[in-house]
């Protein structure tokens, strides 16, 4: 049976694990079957229960001890590890028997950028499991309050993802922590669609002491376009409507879209999970807007639709109820989209800086 998924990779404190908690969450309330894979031999406890688990094969201390490596050199010995024993990976996968892969990794860049472990472990996961993967690389969205780090971080994503050579959406993850940083010189939208760095150049060679490095900030930023595979989405993990958006996209990039209507035709949620459509009103949402311009008076519009939703499900519930006599299941219905979420009429409205 096919499998998809996604591998989330990113620095360390990019918020993958929480990611992926967040994710195993609004998925099985989806009625999606999950199968949550911890790859990080160093994890301390993560907040959800991984169904497959690399430190019950190996642990960072016990190849620290072995092989008298440090922590890091440890972690990409774990790989190689997992490579060369991947019946293992592939028998407790099987056993799983979930249809949609979660795999959360270390933060080692080493991994994603050019040791060749990690990408002999996908080719087999797609040779020999047809598994369908997406990559979601998350980047702390702390970076845009440094434009050369932004820049570093344009260029992390575009090596991951002709390192890997899978699908990836890049992710700047944390967005809800933002207005903590100051105002930033352009508006959020620069940012995510990653054009024009000349702009972000310009900017670099006003502050102090970064003039020498022009010409190679320049040629990064040229190299960056020129491939024009880099872009990035936006991801606060506590909010549904930033959750649902990144999980309707990582449904079509590796292809769940196609099959989910056959898996998950009982469920009623199944258009929902599985509808090639975009979101009502998705495109219309300004990040800066959202995040930055009008924050306040969208976290309340949200929490009034999730409020009034939750009202709906419960009435709808309880009238069922009374119908059949019976006391009905709880329902995953509040993670449907209605037809008033984010429509546009309601939606707070602001004058964009249009930086
Ligand atoms: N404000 C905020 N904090 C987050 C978010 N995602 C993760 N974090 C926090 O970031 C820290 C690091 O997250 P973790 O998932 O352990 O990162 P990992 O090392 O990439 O697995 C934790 O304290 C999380 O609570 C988010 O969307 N918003
Ligand atoms: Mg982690």
């Amino acid at each position: 049976m096919t499998k998809f998924g996604q591998i989330v990779i990113g620095p360390p404190g990019a918020g993958k694990t929480t990611y992926v908690d967040g994710l195993s969450q609004f998925l099985t309330a989806l009625h999606r079957p999950l199968t949550r894979i911890n790859l990080d031999p160093a994890a301390d406890e993560p907040p959800y229960t991984p169904d497959i688990d690399i430190r019950d094969l190996c642990t960072v201390a016990d190849i620290m001890q072995e092989h008298s490596l440090g922590p890091n050199g440890a972690t990409l010995f774990a790989f190689e590890y997992i490579d060369v024993n991947f019946d293992w990976l592939e028998h407790r996968i099987e056993e799983c028997g979930g249809e949609y892969l979660v795999f959360d990794m270390p933060g080692q860049v080493e991994l994603t950028t050019g040791h060749t472990a990690l990408t002999n472990i996908l080719t087999k996961l797609k040779k020999q499991l047809d598994c369908r993967l997406v990559v979601v690389n998350l980047t702390d969205a702390h970076c845009l309050a440094e434009p050369s780090r932004y820049i570093a971080v344009c260029l992390l994503s575009l090596r991951s993802m002709l390192a890997l050579e899978q699908p990836q959406i890049n992710v700047l993850s944390k967005i809800d922590t933002l207005p903590r940083f100051g105002d930033l010189p352009f508006n959020l939208d620069y940012y995510t669609q990653v054009h024009d760095l000349d702009y972000i150049c310009d900017y670099l060679n006003t502050q102090r002491h970064t003039s020498r490095l022009e010409g190679l900030n320049r040629a990064i930023c040229e190299m960056v376009e020129d491939f024009g595979l880099v872009s990035f989405e936006t991801l606060a993990v506590e909010d549904k409507q930033s959750m649902t958006k990144l999980v309707r996209l990582t449904d079509r990039v590796c292809g769940y879209v196609f099959q989910g209507e056959l898996s998950e035709q009982d469920s009623a949620l199944s258009l929902f999970t599985s509808a090639m459509g975009s979101l009502p009103g998705e495109h219309d949402i300004d990040v800066q807007e959202r995040w930055l311009d009008a924050r306040e008076d969208y976290d309340a519009f949200e929490d009034q639709l999730w409020k009034d939703e939750g009202e709906l499900v419960a009435e709808e519930q309880s009238r069922e109820e009374l119908k059949t006599g019976e006391k009905q299941p709880q329902q995953a219905t509040h993670l449907k989209p209605t037809a008033n979420t984010f429509s546009g009429a309601d939606r707070p409205k602001v004058a964009s800086t249009n930086k």
